[in-house]
């Protein structure tokens, strides 16, 4: 058994040092410049404050892929907190993305892509190519037959799920068309299009439904190993235990089959382990540890204020893991702290907190220690919304901070 670190022992070993402006894509900047100016920025981007949002993540990421120097401002989604009333002036009916083009301002995420595409070209094939197309269409329906198998009572789950399978076999078919793993023979628009709802299907039918799409489909294994080989899409993939929690009350729920498998799935996301879940496949960076110590640090005081533990008693749980985690040392935290540390455990977001192997890291160290005082679980996650994680509330603490 070792002591806990100090906060400042902890704070030399937070040494992960990053450019948010010019560095390679993430969820922190307010400002993308890829090295241009600053008076060269023309698109600002309205985009949720948790990266939650799916139709946000396409245009984020032809972004990126594009280098297209913008600006981020990050709106709050009705179901964690309140829309900001500035954002409801400007866009009556709240709804994101929305983009403003030279002052132009722009909704609907396929609009969005449209009018970008007109004005900077299009991410390899346009969006009304006539290759593009009929996969955009595809990607719809598979967006409809997830939906029904996922958000539908289980009365015909044999059906939607048989449903589902049929079109992700049109999926593999449509990747086995080129030899890479893109959908076309090059990387492009339609990859960015089927990249938010492909990775939530990845997620939620595994947890709710002990179906791993990853894993069953060959062509579709490759094109998520192909998609990570990205650094833009690094940056904005999210992972199993965020998506199986932010899914709920954006889809209006989502239903449990109940089978072994699902429940096997279900366990593990939630409590672990989580290093081999099929959510990643690239190899763990050699940092993903002093990540998630850089980014627990900056936001240590508000993350021991919003806990509902005694601050004092989680501010030593919280450097007991910490200390786990960096040291690989046993570390007791005091009695009745498993459920605060448990608390952070579930809230801990991907890619909005850390990246997805930092994230696996942390929650694995904050399991570890809290196990060693007790089973008590933090409060569950709500479904029907996510006020639990309302911006607003962690702003509140930062000013008193
Ligand atoms: N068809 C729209 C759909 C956009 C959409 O459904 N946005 C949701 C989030 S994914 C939204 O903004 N809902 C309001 C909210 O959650 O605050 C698009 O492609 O942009």
């Amino acid at each position: 058994m070792t002591l806990p670190l100090s906060w400042s022992e902890l704070e030399s070993l937070a040494d992960f040092p990053r450019d948010f402006i010019n560095g390679p894509t993430n969820a922190h900047a307010r400002l993308r410049l890829f090295g241009r100016s600053e008076s060269e920025v023309r698109v600002i981007l309205y985009r949720d404050h948790h990266a939650w949002c799916p139709y946000c993540q396409k245009v984020w990421l032809w972004l990126e892929e594009k280098q297209i120097p913008y600006r981020i401002e990050k709106v709050t989604m009705f179901c964690y907190g309140t829309k900001e009333s500035w954002y409801k002036r400007k866009v009556p009916s709240g709804m994101l993305p929305a983009l403003e083009l030279d002052g132009r301002l722009i909704t609907e995420s396929d609009d969005i892509l449209l009018s970008l595409e007109s004005v900077f070209g299009p991410l390899t094939q346009s969006m009304s190519d006539r290759r593009v197309i009929p996969l955009r269409q595809l990607e719809r329906s598979l967006f409809r037959a997830w939906c029904s198998w996922l958000c539908r009572s289980n009365a015909q789950e044999q059906r939607n799920r048989e449903q589902f399978i049929t079109i992700v076999e049109k999926v593999e078919e449509a990747l086995s068309q080129t030899p890479g793993p893109y959908f076309l023979e090059e990387f492009g628009t339609v990859d960015v299009i089927f990249t938010p709802y492909v990775e939530r299907m990845n997620a939620s039918l595994y947890y709710y439904k002990g179906y791993s799409l990853r894993e069953e489909n060959p062509r579709l294994a490759a094109w998520f190993d192909g998609m990570e080989n990205r650094q833009t899409y690094r940056g904005t993939q999210s992972d199993f235990h965020t998506h199986a929690h932010d899914l709920p009350p954006q889809m209006g729920g989502c239903y449990e089959n109940g089978t072994p498998q699902m429940l096997i799935n279900k366990a593990r996301v939630d409590h672990g382990p989580w290093l081999g879940l099929p959510d990643v496949s690239y190899p763990e960076p050699k940092t993903s540890r002093t990540e998630a110590l850089q980014r627990v640090m900056k936001h240590r005081d508000n993350l021991i204020r919003i806990n509902p533990a005694d601050d004092q008693l989680f501010d030593i749980a919280l450097r007991c893991a910490l200390t786990k985690m960096m040291t690989d040392q046993i570390c007791l935290p005091p009695q009745g702290s498993d459920l605060g540390l448990r608390y952070l455990r579930d809230r801990i977001s991907v890619p909005r907190d850390m990246s997805i192997y930092a994230a696996k890291r942390l929650r694995q160290a904050i399991e570890e220690t809290a196990s060693l005082v007790g089973d008590q679980q933090g409060t569950p996650i709500p479904v029907n919304h996510r006020r639990d994680q309302d911006p607003a509330q962690f702003a509140k603490a930062l000013k008193q901070a």
